[in-house]
């Protein structure tokens, strides 16, 4: 047994639902914004749609299997809020909260502790239709939402997340569009980056009321953003709103219930009707925990020939021209995106440098997409991953004999699933999975980490 990790020390699994469950249209299950957004041409690759994705729905029991053999404490999903509520609010589907009734018993006879996430972007299409998280009544519908979960889970389930990645849900549903709903409308972005706060705020005071003993937070996804290079006035301004609105907005709204200035007055006439007197009560949430999901550093440096305006089609709101590229012969994921496991550590101890008043942080979500599937023996050596996750392993050892308090570590993802905008062309699971005959395979990664779990619990 090894010491450098705290007692207790939860290692996981994420996953979310439209991501894997399938099963779209069963016991009574709505439309949710996924749903129509993958039916819509050219939102996602190749057409793809989560109807069946991994068929979790059927196939849970052994799932739970998969991960006991893994040896993992703890296992993150979350709750299809179409299946639980279809019609948004209101009447309850008993259907729905029998699955993950389910799904969280057949957990807890194996040894593994559920933490719920309420929301993981599979919004009610009804409630989009009223204009989803651009429409302030959202709020209120989803502390309801909250109410509805926590009475029913409550009683097995203590640990809980209120939204994943509000940044996503702000950025790339109502800004760039890539991500459902596919507005394109930066006013209506930041109505949303403003109502998930909200949000999480109100459902933290509900599931804190409801559920003895629970410890509630928010999952961020969150990143260092690195200049490269000498930056001009607006690469330094870049950098100041970008980690203002990606990694600061959610957190000084739920610690202090306000939001940085500097992005405030950059907003101007953004905010005008949507930010109310009196929010700033409203928005405080003390933290039991934090999550938080990193995948990869950001990189900026001054504009180059060829360079728009970042609001231009991309998910930020600033008019202002960098360069994105990361520095050369950095190695990339089969997404692209750079792999940078030192900035893991870096992030961890900024944040508990920043927000010392965040009693402890947990990674929520770290993975990579590589696309190996089976070799003729049958066997996935995905080699690639293999190294990306023990990077990250060290980079968590680091933050922690730095003194950072981290709780968990939550693999992205148990299986290979519905990658949003990319479909099933970028796979992060540890499992493979055929979506053919939905046949699952640990591939190298999953025994390494059950190894490294098992020397260090
Ligand atoms: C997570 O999002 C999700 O929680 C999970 O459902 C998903 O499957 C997983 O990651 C893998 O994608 O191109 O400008 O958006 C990660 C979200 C992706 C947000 C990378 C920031 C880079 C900048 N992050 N993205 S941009």
């Amino acid at each position: 047994m090894s010491n450098k990790y705290p007692k207790d020390f939860l290692w996981g699994t994420a996953t979310s639902s439209y991501q894997i469950e399938g099963a779209f249209d069963v016991d009574g299950r709505s439309e949710s914004i996924w749903d129509r957004f993958a039916k819509t041409p050219g939102k996602v690759m190749n057409g793809d749609t989560g109807d069946i994705a991994a068929d979790h729905f059927n196939r849970f029991k052994e799932d739970v299997a998969i991960m006991r053999e893994l040896g993992i404490d703890g296992y993150r999903f979350s709750l299809a809020w179409p299946r639980l509520l279809p019609n948004g609010t209101g009447k309850i589907e008993p259907r729905g909260f029998d699955f993950y009734n389910r799904l969280i018993d057949e957990l807890l006879e194996n040894g593994i502790e559920p933490l719920i996430t309420a929301y993981h972007w599979d919004l009610p299409q009804v409630l989009q239709d009223q204009g989803g998280w651009a429409n302030r009544n959202i709020v209120d519908q989803f502390e309801n939402y909250s109410h509805h979960i926590a009475t029913a889970f409550g009683d097995r389930v203590k640990d809980w997340i209120t939204i994943n990645e509000p940044w996503c849900v702000s950025w790339l549903g109502y800004m760039s569009g890539i991500h459902a709903p596919g507005v394109k409308n930066r006013k209506e972005a930041v109505a949303a980056a403003h109502h998930t706060a909200m949000a999480h705020a109100a459902s933290s005071r509900v599931i804190k009321e409801l559920v003895p003993n629970s410890k509630v937070g928010i999952t961020l996804n969150m990143t260092n953003v690195r200049v490269l290079g000498e930056a001009n006035a607006d690469t330094a301004k870049v950098e100041r709103l970008m980690d203002a609105n990606l990694n600061r907005w959610w957190i000084d709204a739920y610690l202090t219930g306000n939001y940085p200035a500097e992005l405030i007055e950059y907003y101007g006439d953004l905010v005008d009707g949507v930010i109310l007197p009196g929010d700033s009560e409203l928005l405080l949430a003390k933290p039991d925990f934090m999550g938080i999901n990193y995948y990869s550093d950001a990189f900026i440096g001054n504009a180059q020939p060829g360079d728009k305006p970042l609001s231009d089609g991309g998910p930020y709101p600033f008019d202002l021209t960098v360069n994105q590229a990361p520095p050369a012969n950095t190695s990339v994921t089969d997404f692209g995106w750079p792999i940078t496991p030192l900035g893991l550590a870096d992030l961890l101890v900024r944040v508990h440098h920043d927000w010392p008043e965040i009693p402890s942080l947990c990674i929520t979500e770290n993975g990579a997409a590589f696309n190996d599937g089976p070799d003729e023996n049958g066997e996935v050596n995905d080699d690639r991953r293999v190294q990306y996750l023990k990077s990250h392993l060290d980079a968590i050892e680091v933050a922690l004999a730095k003194g950072v308090p981290l709780t968990g570590y939550f693999a992205w993802s148990l299986l290979d699933n519905f990658e949003w905008a990319e479909g099933y062309d970028k796979r992060f699971g540890l499992v493979h999975v055929d979506f053919e005959t939905q046949k699952r395979t640990m591939k190298k990664s999953a025994y390494v980490f059950r190894d490294h779990i098992q020397l260090n619990s």
